[in-house]
């Protein structure tokens, strides 16, 4: 399939195109639904229909989960929107508990946006919402829940509530042959005292300032989450049907972290992706790297030229996850065999390889953000600050004004790495680990453990506007703060 094409073609076609082309590769016994062929509201049909409800996925041989999903499927259908072109919206609600659907990505009023800190309109249960909707801007975006889940690790992101939205440019230059869309989830989560490694073992600081950090605890760490089973487009790997491709081609990867709560490196052995989007948004200098690294929510497009012909694993470098599922098989066109797994060499991930070596322009105003942890012992939660605060509901949100430029000063004093992401807007990367960039614009940023990150954001809507950790047992414990821009 062709980029350039595909933008003449009609959009509704285009959508149920899109949609087997996402599910192809990865639904064997639940075909997608297309996501604007189900409107029962009154008034017409709705662009684009969610229902939300149980799904059971096969994610591996002889093994299904009951999770929840959008149109009975995991990952829901991929929905294609075109920038600026306002799109009806029907959201059904199938279970017994009110669900918020999130535009992730998307700048669009509170009231749309699927926050309950944002008093957005939510999806009552065994209820119907319907609203319209402004696409933007273009790039990859997604949608999922965004209610809490507490210590309840069968809600929120930790179900099958998520699904990439791609925003169809004005212009889509295509230049490429075909198109993917993969998305990692990882299902089967259990409560358990290990810690993820999240520090590079090799950075003597990181222990020094870890082990000083544990020193102030009067508590050990709280719980953390594992998970059981891995996928990519909702199978584990060798499960679903392989992403086929034919020398010479050159392939548009999008990917999507679709975690609850992982942070995860990919990489396609023998070949090179070059990055052309940053969370959908173009960035200044496409670049090649062998492996990505995308923290909860955040997403690449890359595209990959397909000129080593063979059966090749498109995973994760961590072996265990890999076994558990985190995969999917890359087959050319004549080629089979056993999908060979090659380790990539190992270079931390930096994201100022893709943006300008020059200072960005002066904020009006610059807010320091530090972000703390509050040990919750054996068997407890840890709890979560900025500023030395635990979210409250009831504390005035901070106000913005719109049009202003402001500088968030992210200074993470714990030993985890946090995936921070601002709703209704995107900001862009001033300064990553003491190296000034610009031209980087993001909707999530990790900021690892103790590293500081400036970013700079001009609020675009007013209205309220959540900013929290995007890993959920993080957002659940406290890493939220609601800004009001006026
Ligand atoms: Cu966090």
């Amino acid at each position: 399939m062709n980029g350039s094409q595909k933008t003449r073609r009609n959009f509704f076609a285009d959508t149920v195109a899109a949609s087997s082309l996402l599910l192809g590769a990865c639904s064997r016994s639940a075909r997608p639904k297309d996501a604007g062929a189900e409107a029962t509201a009154p008034g017409g049909t709705a662009d684009v229909t969610l229902r939300i409800g149980p799904v059971l996925a096969d994610i591996a041989k002889d093994h299904t989960i009951s999770t929840l999903g959008y149109n009975g499927t995991v990952p829901g259908p991929l929905i294609r929107l075109r920038e600026g072109v306002p799109v009806t919206v029907d959201l059904f609600n199938d279970t017994d508990t009110k669900e918020f659907v999130h535009w992730h990505g998307q700048i669009v009023p509170a009231s749309v946006d699927g926050a309950p800190e944002e008093k957005s309109l939510d999806v009552p249960a065994h209820g119907h919402l319907r609203y319209q909707l402004t696409p933007q801007p273009a790039g990859a975006r997604f949608v999922h829940t965004h209610v809490m889940s507490m210590s309840d690790i069968n809600r929120g992101t930790y179900t099958g509530q998520f699904g990439f939205v791609y925003i169809e440019p004005k212009n889509n230059p295509g230049h490429y042959d075909q198109e993917v869309f993969l998305a990692t989830h990882e299902f089967e989560p259990f409560f358990g005292a290990e810690e993820m490694e999240e520090g590079d073992e090799e950075d003597k600081d990181f222990e020094r300032k870890k082990k000083e950090s544990q020193q102030k605890q009067e508590r050990p760490n709280g719980w953390e989450i594992g998970y059981q089973r891995f996928t990519i487009n909702g199978k584990c790997l060798g499960y679903g049907d392989p992403v086929r491709v034919k020398e010479g081609q050159r392939v548009l990867f999008h990917l999507l972290n679709a975690s609850a709560t992982e942070n995860i490196q990919l990489a396609l052995p023998g070949h090179q992706f070059q990055v052309i989007a940053l969370d959908g948004n173009p960035v200044p200098r496409p670049q090649s790297v062998e492996v990505l690294e995308l923290g909860t929510a955040e997403r690449i497009s890359a595209i990959v030229e397909m000129k080593n012909p063979g059966v090749w694993i498109f995973g994760t470098p961590m072996d265990d996850d890999r076994k558990n599922g985190m995969g999917i098989v890359v087959e050319y066109a004549n080629r089979n065999g056993a999908p060979r797994w090659v380790k990539p060499q190992k270079k931390p991930w930096d994201y100022t390889l893709f943006g300008q070596a020059r200072p960005a322009s002066q904020p009006d105003e610059t807010i320091p953000l530090v972000f703390g942890k509050i040990n919750g012992g054996q068997g407890g939660f840890n709890r979560w600050t900025i500023n030395g605060s635990s979210f409250d509901e009831k504390a005035q949100p901070r106000t913005l004004q719109k049009g202003k430029r402001y500088r968030l000063v992210f200074d993470n004093q714990t030993d985890d790495s946090h995936p921070i992401h601002l709703h209704r807007n995107s900001f862009e990367l001033t300064k990553v680990h003491g190296k000034p960039t610009a031209g980087i614009l993001k909707d999530v940023v990790v900021v690892k453990g103790f590293k500081q990150i400036e970013v700079d954001v001009t609020p675009a809507m007013d209205g309220l506007t959540l900013f929290h950790c995007h890993q959920q047992l993080h957002m659940d414990y406290g890493f939220k703060l609601l800004f009001n821009v006026t």
